[in-house]
């Protein structure tokens, strides 16, 4: 507001405004001058990479212009923000993105042709942005891309990582991790300089009486480091709205070093502090469901949360609201238990800074959080030791008792008689050493708690949060079934696809409204439809039968049914029982006479997928899938029969393309493990169908789609721990069939046989916890009944625009509408000139 320009000097900014382009041949302009200017380069050496950047600026100019607006109107407007606070923001590439969603893909792609490049290999240039593991990611980037194209005035918060998630190699069959780089050149992010947040660590907290005779808490001493904004434009589709991603990067405070250490000759030291600032934003810690309880990754969780909360904090001060107001104007989720100290972080703020009384302090900050809980996976829910949390924020653990004190009093009240509820639920678990429970902390912390789909929000009230149901009732616990952005997901991903579709609803109204899907169904008995769908998914599995063949040499015959399993590699998804059933086919196939083989469906098997580099089975099924892969794949008896593939590096951008090329696709974890999934959504999206079990959004998913048009098989959620039970404590017998296919692995068939003991063995010997051997029968029966259904590609094409129809609740547009409603309370902002 200070530096706003007086009033008579306005007319000349108003006629020197930047104007966005709006034929090719401004948008021409606007790329020769970025090559020239921006890059200091011009005709003679202007290579790919050089005109993506170029064109990338000239987007990047549009976005900034509506993001300058949208943030006047809601700043102007001083409506309800949401921020949504994640450690991961699985953005994937930008350029393409932003292209449709502005509108002007055709009009840039006519601009490169007459500068001489095709779109597509400008948009091939571009890296993904990968600041994230799997699924909890990728939400997180949905959710930004419908919160702006649904007008909402929201925030995301995160960490910019020098480091995103690994590039993954594969040398020799094994998982070999190379650092990913990725900042080289970004021309989507703003470095605010100017804006930065002073984080302080370590210390000692002293009592003091103030003035009023009120005892106060002092945090002093310990370090500080420097948190600096650096800001990416997020635009809505079809839509001015222009968001912002607020990513925080580490520097030291205090300069580039000390001087004075330097001047005396201490160079190494001198630099030391300033290197082990930058440490704290370095790198994404690679693990998927998994916590690892590392004192970086604590000082990456208070170093992301204090600095984005004093940015919001003093955007709130700035209206001159009383504190009260503040959970009226904010809301703020949280993306699993990462960001739970904000909760005690804003307590801080309120009774230490701001001076209120606490009760007062605890209503607000209970009034402005949610919770989205991702697991229920036991090794995933985060706990940090105590002393560890004394040691790098002493204030905050003082405030996390006093939390723990007031709330454990009140459930004593509640329930008199019963002692075990307060061990039971207590912040601190009483183990050695003591243990803060951030789960139980973001609980008792904010208004709501939600779960990602049916089958899981049902599970978490019932096992693992089933004593807070009991202390705060069900009302506090919620359902948000996970969505996807159906502008990335089909519009971008599948674009002929989307024309077809676009072609028969009479406009592309359906990216924002998915619902109206349900119009394509009555298309399902049209020739010429049903005969361009089944073409547009050719085209698709040939363009990934090439990729296939430039990455891996194998050939592949894209009529062939294309199988694909691509997700993080984790025991509980069960990558292992999909190689197992691709063995046992491969030893059915051998077994048959020539003629018999004649008759068989050929199967493409496709895998892809990182395992955590400190996941050692993880990495042991890859190595086996790869093994496989190269004695089938080179058996003259099998030939096009069966292809077992092993991608490497899968990420967002192989995303787009594998997922519109599949004709089935593998969402198999044991039942009640998987939260919910949403690369099935992906796939059914496209067309593709899906054999999986009876766990997370499958079970929506057929609920929509109906029975007829999905493949599931398997042990349900009820059954399993009784099973578990059975294979500990009874005998344990293994099916027979995959009886079999460990055997030929263990003649050495595949090579390695010390390797792959530990994969049998987990199910033989070891309780087969994830019940391979339960459900292999179910799933050999149900991939046969996939072939079946195969071979009528009428019926089939007829399920497949079936299923595309009916996925209209799966849109992330829809899950924004469910958090607006019923967590966060707010109203979309949208643009009325
Ligand atoms: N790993 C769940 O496992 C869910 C996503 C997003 C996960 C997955 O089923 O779809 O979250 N959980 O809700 C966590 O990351 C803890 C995931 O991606």
């Amino acid at each position: 507001v200070e530096a706003s320009i007086p009033e008579p000097q306005r007319e000349a900014w108003k006629r020197n405004q930047t104007a966005a382009f709006k034929s090719s041949d401004e948008f021409e302009k606007e790329v020769v001058r970025h090559v020239e200017t921006s890059l200091a380069r011009s005709m003679f050496n202007c290579d790919e990479k050089a005109a993506y950047s170029a064109t990338s600026l000239a987007f990047r100019d549009r976005l900034v212009l509506d993001w300058n607006k949208t943030q006047q109107r809601q700043t102007y407007r001083d409506s309800k923000r949401v921020y949504y606070l994640s450690l991961e923001f699985l953005m994937g590439r930008a350029l393409d993105n932003a292209m449709l969603n502005v509108g002007m893909k055709d009009t840039a792609k006519a601009g490169l042709a007459d500068l001489g490049f095709r779109i597509e290999d400008i948009i091939g240039q571009e890296h993904d942005a990968a600041l994230g593991n799997g699924g909890l990611g990728r939400l997180a980037a949905c959710f930004l891309d419908s919160l702006a194209s649904l007008d909402f005035p929201a925030w995301g918060y995160g960490l910019r990582y020098r480091y995103g998630i690994f590039k993954q190699e594969i040398i020799d069959g094994y998982q070999v991790e190379v650092p990913d780089y990725w900042l080289d050149f970004n021309p989507w992010e703003f470095p605010r300089h100017d804006v930065t947040v002073d984080v302080q660590f370590f210390g000692s907290v002293k009592k003091v009486t103030n003035e009023e005779g009120k005892s106060v808490a002092i945090w002093e001493g310990g370090e500080i480091v420097v948190a600096v904004a650096y800001d990416v434009p997020i635009p809505g589709y079809d839509t001015p709205t222009t968001n912002n991603l607020r990513l925080w990067s580490s520097k030291a405070s205090g300069g580039e070093f000390d001087f004075q250490k330097f001047n005396s000759g201490d160079y190494e030291s001198s630099v030391a502090e300033q290197q082990r600032a930058e440490t704290i934003s370095n790198v994404l810690y690679p693990n998927d469901n998994l916590e690892r309880g590392k004192e970086l990754r604590l000082k990456q969780q208070y170093f992301w949360v204090a600095a984005s909360l004093y940015d919001i904090v003093r955007r709130f001060k700035k209206s001159k609201r009383a504190w009260r107001e503040f959970p009226e104007q904010v809301a703020i989720q949280l993306n699993d238990t990462h960001p739970t100290l904000a909760i005690v972080e804003l307590q801080r703020i309120l009774i230490d800074v701001e001076g209120l009384e606490w009760d007062l302090a605890w209503e607000i900050v209970t009034g402005t959080f949610g919770y989205t809980n991702h697991t229920v996976l036991p090794e995933a829910l985060e706990k940090w030791p105590v002393g560890l949390v004394q040691h790098l924020l002493p204030r905050h653990l003082q405030i996390i008792y006093d939390i723990n004190l007031f709330f454990l009093q009140s459930v004593e009240k509640q329930f008199p008689d019963d002692r075990e509820i307060l061990t039971r639920v207590s912040i601190i678990e009483e183990s050695q050493p003591k243990m803060v429970r951030m789960a139980h902390l973001a609980i008792v912390g904010s208004h709501k708690v939600n779960g990602v789909a049916e089958l899981h929000s049902d599970l978490i009230k019932t096992t693992i949060f089933k004593d807070f149901v009991e202390i705060y009732g069900p009302d506090r616990f919620t359902n948000v079934t996970n969505g996807i952005t159906p502008r990335r997901w089909l519009h971008q991903a599948n674009p002929r696809l989307s024309e077809l579709i676009a072609s028969k609803l009479g406009s592309h109204e359906f990216l924002k409204d998915l619902s109206q899907l349900n119009k394509l169904e009555v298309l399902v008995q049209d020739k010429d439809f049903k005969k361009e769908w089944a073409e547009i998914k050719f085209a698709n599995k040939v363009r990934l039968a090439k990729y296939i063949k430039e990455t891996t040499g194998v050939n592949v015959n894209p009529s062939a049914l294309f199988d694909v399993q691509v997700k993080r590699i984790h025991e509980y998804k069960r990558q292992q029982l999909n190689i197992f059933g691709v063995i046992h086919r491969y030893l059915t196939l051998k077994a048959m006479t020539p003629a018999e083989r004649k008759k068989q469906m050929p199967r493409v098997s496709i895998f892809g997928g990182k395992a955590a580099p400190g996941y050692w089975m993880a990495k042991q099924i890859i190595h086996l899938i790869n093994a496989v892969g190269s004695v089938v794949n080179n058996d003259e008896d099998i030939g096009d029969l069966l292809k077992v593939l092993f991608l490497e590096d899968y990420n967002v951008s192989k995303a787009e393309i594998i997922c519109p090329a599949s004709d089935i696709s593998e969402h198999i974890s044991t039942a009640g493990t998987e939260a919910s999934g949403t690369s099935n959504m992906k796939f059914v999206l496209n067309g593709g169908l899906i054999i999986g079990t009876c766990d997370g959004a499958n079970i929506e998913i057929t609920r929509e789609v109906g029975e007829n048009n999905i493949f599931l098989f398997g042990n349900l959620a009820e059954d399993v721990e009784d099973l578990r039970h059975a294979h500990t404590y009874g005998s344990h017998t293994i099916d027979p069939d995959l009886a079999k296919v460990f055997e030929e692995i263990q003649k050495g068939t595949f090579g390695s046989v010390h390797d792959f003991s530990a994969m049998i063995a987990a199910v033989k010997d070891h309780g087969d916890y994830y019940l391979v051997s339960d459900d292999f029968h179910s799933y050999i029966e149900t991939h046969k009944l996939v072939d079946e259904a195969y071979r009528n590609q009428e019926e089939w094409v007829v399920k497949s625009i079936t299923a595309v129809a009916r996925m209209g609740f799966f849109s992330s547009d829809r899950c924004i509408y469910e958090y607006a409603d019923g967590i966060w309370n707010v109203e979309p902002l949208p643009r009325r000139d």
